[in-house]
């Protein structure tokens, strides 16, 4: 199984169209979306294009394939435009024999994970920084922001057959 994983894409049209066009060429089985999606937040400037709506119009066409959760910037109207869940504060997705917790990390990240087995992999976002560690057994990775980076880079992960790789989207969206 291949998926694409991102979060925090906070409405930006410009950096949402560099994950399209990278979801458009690896083809994932799954888009998995960490919140944060449509709203820019009261602590963030705006970002590159900030026009939700044509975010919502992008994320639409893949609707049948994107396995998301609520971030705190959601509100209750963003799920009445988007066509896929957005509001659980939580998902679990088993690939293979790997059980993945998606969340998006104001509720749990890597200090304060929730009751997991070892071997559980814990992807999160809300920092906009990418990370990989290990904590108790339980990998935690966070693909970073797609749309406002706090590490320098506007970036994604991918998943094919159960090895993490990052992807750095840039302007020419060069991966
Ligand atoms: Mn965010």
């Amino acid at each position: 199984m291949k998926l694409l994983i991102a979060s925090d894409i906070h409405g930006s049209a410009y950096w949402c169209r560099r994950l399209m066009d990278l979801a458009e060429a690896e083809r994932p089985d799954r888009l998995l979306l960490l919140g944060d999606l449509l709203y820019h937040g009261p602590r963030n400037d705006l970002p590159r294009d900030y026009r939700p709506r044509e975010v919502i119009s992008m994320l639409s066409a893949w609707k049948e394939r994107i396995l998301a959760v609520r971030g705190n910037c959601e509100a209750e109207v963003d799920q009445m435009v988007l066509p896929f869940p957005c509001m659980a504060d939580y998902a679990l997705l088993w690939d293979g024999s790997t059980c993945l917790y998606l969340t998006h990390g104001h509720l749990w990240d890597p200090d304060h994970l929730p009751a997991l087995p070892a071997g559980t992999v814990f992807l999160y976002g809300h920092t906009h920084v990418k990370r990989d560690v290990t904590v108790g057994g339980v990998r935690c990775l966070n693909p970073g922001s797609v749309s406002i980076p706090k590490d320098g880079t506007n970036s994604c992960l991918i998943c094919e057959n159960g090895a993490f790789s990052f992807r750095i989207l840039d302007k020419e969206n060069r991966v």
